[in-house]
């Protein structure tokens, strides 16, 4: 299956991994890359030495390309933003803010720049600052998100750029990449399906919880704040949204989401953890490897849209 963005990266299936904060690091990008997709690390909140070390690893266990996604609310994105300079890093994706001002730098540096996007404009603006691509995140999806779905998102931003759209959030099977190619996506990025990986280091524990998922056991926290997570519901949840409910500040808040991500991915604890997830967890019934699920995911979209 070939599009403007197979072109564009390098790579073999359009099948690209999401830059999952604390979940997307070189183990699971190297393997995702090797598989013929476009592996991601989350540089999140690390500091830009950890990113730089993450990278060097990336390169040592495949020679195919790779990004690193910068996660635009950390203080350090800036020195992130350089080491993806020094270490001539092919790919760079963004999210959760405005990346406009690091997008002449990379370019300059030869880097491709595909900001995640939640709605029309911001497309628009990242087009116009000269991003490459974007990611036209639905509100499916696990984490940070915007509000529109993906099924509304994608057309519309396909309609307003002329740059490949990559479609994200409630996609983790060959119908959920068919309907997003149909849609006017020339790739699609996952980041659930990916927590589940054989290569994903996130603890059995929150594994587990992903497939036992039901549909509709996601919750939306931070609402009222302006930064909404999608997470499984739990009693970390439960509590945030208690904390939200008594007027409880951005930071206070903010603090509990990201230090109990760690608790979950790296801990296991899914009681205290904070279980970032989309929508879409209720249909991942087991663990795969990175290659496994991108060749399966490919060869039943491709088989989807043949229509015979
Ligand atoms: O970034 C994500 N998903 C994430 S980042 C993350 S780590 C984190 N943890 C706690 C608090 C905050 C972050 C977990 N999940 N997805 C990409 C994405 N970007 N979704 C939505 C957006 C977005 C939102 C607003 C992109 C641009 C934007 O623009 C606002 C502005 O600055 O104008």
């Amino acid at each position: 299956m070939k599009t403007r963005i197979t072109d564009l990266l390098g790579i073999e299936y359009p099948v690209i991994q999401g830059g999952m904060a604390w979940v997307a690091e070189y183990h699971l990008a190297a393997a995702v890359s090797e598989a013929g997709g476009l592996g991601i690390i989350g540089a999140a909140s690390a500091p830009a030495e950890v990113v730089r070390e993450q990278v060097r690893r990336v390169k040592e266990l495949t020679d195919k390309p790779f990004g690193v996604n910068v996660m635009l609310m950390n203080p350090n994105a800036p020195e992130v933003a350089q080491v993806v300079i020094e270490e001539k890093v092919p790919v760079v994706t963004t999210g959760a803010g405005n990346p406009g001002k690091f997008i002449t730098q990379w370019k300059e540096a030869g880097v491709k720049v595909i900001p995640v996007v939640a709605s029309v404009a911001m497309a628009k603006m990242m087009v116009r600052a000269g991003a490459d691509a974007v990611v036209a995140e639905g509100t499916e999806s696990g984490g940070h998100i915007g509000s529109a779905t993906t099924m509304t998102l994608v057309p519309q931003v396909v309609d307003a750029v002329d740059v490949p759209v990559i479609a994200a959030g409630g996609i983790a099977d060959g119908r959920g990449m068919a309907a997003a190619m149909m849609l006017g996506a020339e790739a699609v990025q996952m980041g659930t399906r990916f927590v589940v990986a054989k290569e994903s280091i996130v603890h059995a524990n929150y594994k587990e919880r992903i497939i036992k998922a039901k549909d509709i056991d996601s919750e939306v926290t931070g609402r009222s704040t302006g930064h909404p997570i999608r997470v499984l519901r739990n009693q970390m949840a439960r509590e945030y949204l208690e904390m939200e409910k008594n007027g409880a500040s951005l930071e206070e808040l903010e603090v509990l989401t990201l230090g109990s991500l760690r608790k979950a991915v790296m801990d296991g604890d899914v009681k205290n953890g904070s279980l970032m997830a989309g929508q879409i967890a209720g249909l991942i019934k087991e663990e795969a490897s990175c290659k496994e699920i991108i060749t399966e995911i490919v060869s039943q979209a491709e088989k989807l849209l043949k229509c015979e």
